[in-house]
């Protein structure tokens, strides 16, 4: 049966000068970055306490991992039920350790079973030191700190993951993303919006002292509006990390949740690879605010995916997640957002993209009108089932019933 109905889709899609093979070719060499933080709602492993750094992660769904055994086999269903091969997205506080080090004296070694992990795995490892959740991360701020020790301290810990960045991409064979964001920001007025940006360029200018070949190691700075409890001023503004990134040959990073909400971040992803030979994304989604709920497969995931197919930036877009919902089944979060960024990246390719832009450039606004509402309802989802079926996943919600059966098995029993 879903044989003939991917049969039929794929000619109708060829009539419309889409080749559906193609597409799917495509897709299935994309790797996309899932986040390890949605497993244990950005918790880690130092027991520091609560989260901070104006993100917050809420509801209160049982079967938490709490241990890094249990994240690994959290991660193992939920790569059971996601098509294709993909990344994972560390933080430096999911290091696996029993000495527990300070922050600033992290190294390679502390990341062992991670890399084992991958490496038995196929899977790639991406990146980012924690400047949150932490006693000199306390009152807001780190590399901005006019605390000459706290602001070292902070420039200490990127140095040093950096270095764990390095030895991933060394070990899997796979390009590491070293991400820096810093929760950095002000509550009310300030009263001086310069200081702590010349301590940030400064602090950033000692990181990236330490060159690494670029094979095993990137960075990418990630830049936000304003967080929880740091309303009035973010040290790491839009403007501050794209011209640092353009003078200094970073990557920026956009969180789709980072910017105002009429904003849209699928248009930026034209200009910034027009000046860029690369960029980041984090893929959330905001509700009202920069919620991090469960990426669905909306207009505006729809929208990134087109500019970045479109630009033909496929290998040139670094794509990760960054959502953390308490709310739900962890593992389903997961699924559920991954298969909706991959979704979203076949929905792209199926448009006929050379054939809309010359309509524009001629002018036909009726039929480009036309044609990107009468796409909207194609026989996509044969595509995508064939595209799950093809990767040994589970075809539409069947995977459901793998989460509730693992629900009984061993979330249940935490
Ligand atoms: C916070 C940023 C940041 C974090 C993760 C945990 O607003 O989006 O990327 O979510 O590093
Ligand atoms: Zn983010």
């Amino acid at each position: 049966m879903s044989e003939q109905f991917y049969d039929y889709t794929k000619e109708i899609y060829a009539a419309a000068g889409v080749d559906t093979e193609k597409a799917l070719d495509e897709l299935a060499k994309l790797r996309i970055s899932m986040h390890c933080w949605q497993g244990d709602d950005v918790g880690g492993y130092e027991n520091t306490g609560a989260l901070s750094g104006g993100i917050t992660a809420t509801g209160n769904y049982p079967g938490k991992a709490v241990t890094p055994e249990q994240l690994m086999r959290d991660m193992d269903k939920a790569f059971e039920l996601i098509p294709g091969k993909h990344k994972i997205n560390l933080h430096a506080i999911y290091a696996i350790t029993d000495s527990r080090p300070e922050r600033d004296a992290l190294e390679p070694r502390h990341f062992e079973k991670w890399v084992e992990f991958a490496k038995e795995r196929g899977l790639g490892l991406d990146v980012n030191p924690t400047l949150f959740s932490h006693p000199y991360a306390a009152d807001g701020l780190t590399l901005s700190h006019p605390d000459e020790k706290i602001r070292k301290y902070w420039v200490r810990h990127c140095k040093a993951m950096r270095k764990v960045g390095e030895y991933f991409g060394k070990e899997t064979g796979i390009t590491c993303l070293n991400n820096i964001w810093i929760p950095d920001g002000l509550k009310d007025v300030p009263g001086d919006r310069m200081g702590p940006r010349i301590r940030l360029k400064e602090s950033l200018d000692e990181i990236f002292e330490d060159k690494y070949d670029e094979k095993y190691l990137v960075d990418s700075i990630e830049s936000k509006l304003f967080g929880i409890g740091l309303e009035s001023y973010t040290v790491g503004s839009h403007e501050f990390y794209m011209n640092y990134a353009a003078k200094n040959g970073k990557m920026c990073l956009l969180d789709n949740g980072h910017f105002h909400p009429l904003e849209s971040v699928a248009d930026k992803i034209p200009s910034m690879l027009l000046f860029n030979e690369k960029i980041a994304l984090h893929v959330t989604r905001g509700v009202r605010w920069d919620s991090d709920h469960v990426v669905t497969f909306d207009d505006g995931i729809r929208d990134i995916a087109k500019e970045i197919v479109r630009c033909n930036a496929l290998s040139r877009v670094m794509i990760g997640l960054d959502y953390f919902d308490a709310s739900i089944n962890r593992v389903a979060a997961w699924v559920i957002g991954m298969r909706n960024m991959q979704k979203a990246l076949l929905y792209a390719l199926l448009l006929p993209h050379d054939g809309m832009k010359k309509l524009q450039d001629e002018g036909n606004f009726t039929k480009l009108l036309a044609l990107n509402e009468e796409f909207k309802t194609y026989p996509f989802g044969a595509v995508w089932d064939r595209f799950c079926e093809r990767s040994g996943t589970p075809v539409r919600e069947e995977w459901l019933a793998e989460i509730e059966n693992y629900e009984k098995i061993e979330l249940g029993k935490r």
